[in-house]
């Protein structure tokens, strides 16, 4: 925001207007996506015994309560696997906290307190997954401008509807290219925010990243039968917007959660609801989140997420 503007006056401003308009248009759209392909919407979790702990060098928010340790949801990937493995195919607008270090303040892509479109899918593969998450992105910005291009226009973007399937690099290929830019990245490391915002500006479309090793993702997602990799992906947005998914195939096996969990050192004790499910039998799901205001963001062609979420919260700094 402008320093002079007060928060209420960007509310007020065209600009604001068509952005929180083209917001609907986007939760609509994915809405009625889901919905057609028999998707059931849950009300998502605000705290629980347990979120996902590994964030990229975010932190969880943890309360007490009534003496017992909670968290604000960082993630319901946990929840998700037990919907998902009782009622085949779900989603969830999920509210997710992560207390992003300040250096991400000026990225222009990280918030604090965000939406995130949670999909989980029972008996689907990782090649199923993908399909799904594209042709739910080409369906909601084929929607948004057929039904919303004025409001497009006033904001002076320009949007295509992508072609499926998307591109796709392996994480060895992205850092092979991450190279060429003078990006270098130790082998097994998360590919850095940079890396990624570069090489999808210059594949001129989404891209997908698939064959992550296992070390730099969450313990959660399937290993390969190579042992080495994960069964997860992420798809970048295009013009250099970045990370717009992750997700993958889960792990349901209790043993092998349980070896994962003390293979990334976390403790055991925090999962035990979720283990406890596993015994009863978790069935194989796969399924991903994307970020509704990174999304909003890309249809809006807005540089600055803070712009595009209600309220915002951004690294270091806690508002209304
Ligand atoms: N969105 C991710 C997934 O579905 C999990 C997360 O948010 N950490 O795999």
């Amino acid at each position: 925001m402008p320093e002079a503007e007060t928060y209420l006056e960007y509310l007020k401003s065209n600009r604001a207007q068509a952005v929180f308009r083209l917001s609907q248009a986007v939760t609509d759209s994915l809405r009625e996506f889901l919905g057609s392909r028999g998707f059931i919407e849950f009300l998502p979790p605000i705290v629980s015994a347990v979120t996902d702990p590994g964030l990229r060098g975010a932190e969880r928010v943890q309360v007490s309560m009534y003496d017992t340790r909670a968290y604000v949801m960082s993630s319901m990937v946990f929840h998700k696997q037990v919907l998902a493995t009782a009622f085949s195919r779900i989603y969830s607008f999920a509210p997710n906290v992560r207390l992003e270090p300040v250096r991400n303040a000026g990225s222009g892509r990280h918030l604090v307190e965000f939406c995130q479109l949670d999909v989980e899918e029972a008996g689907s593969s990782l090649e199923d997954s993908m399909r799904l998450a594209e042709r739910m992105i080409a369906f909601t910005v084929s929607k948004v401008i057929e039904r919303h291009r004025p409001l497009l226009d006033s904001l002076g973007r320009t949007l295509s509807v992508p072609e499926v399937p998307f591109q796709r690099v392996t994480y060895d290929e992205a850092l092979r290219e991450g190279a060429k830019y003078g990006l270098s990245v130790r082998y097994g490391e998360e590919l850095p925010q940079v890396l990624e915002a570069r090489i999808s500006r210059e594949a001129g479309g989404f891209l997908w990243v698939t064959g992550y090793p296992k070390g730099c993702r969450g313990f959660y997602y399937r290993e390969s039968d190579d042992g080495e990799h994960v069964l997860s992906m992420d798809l970048l947005f295009p013009e250099g917007f970045g990370e717009a998914i992750s997700g993958g195939e889960r792990e349901y096996r209790p043993d092998v959660i349980k070896r994962r969990i003390s293979e990334a050192r976390l403790d055991p004790g925090e999962f035990r609801e979720f283990l406890a499910a596993a015994e009863d039998g978790l069935r194989p799901t796969c399924g991903f989140g994307i970020g509704i205001e990174r999304f909003l963001r890309y249809i809006a062609g807005e540089r600055e997420i803070a712009r595009v979420r209600p309220f915002p919260k951004t690294p270091g700094h806690i508002a209304m």
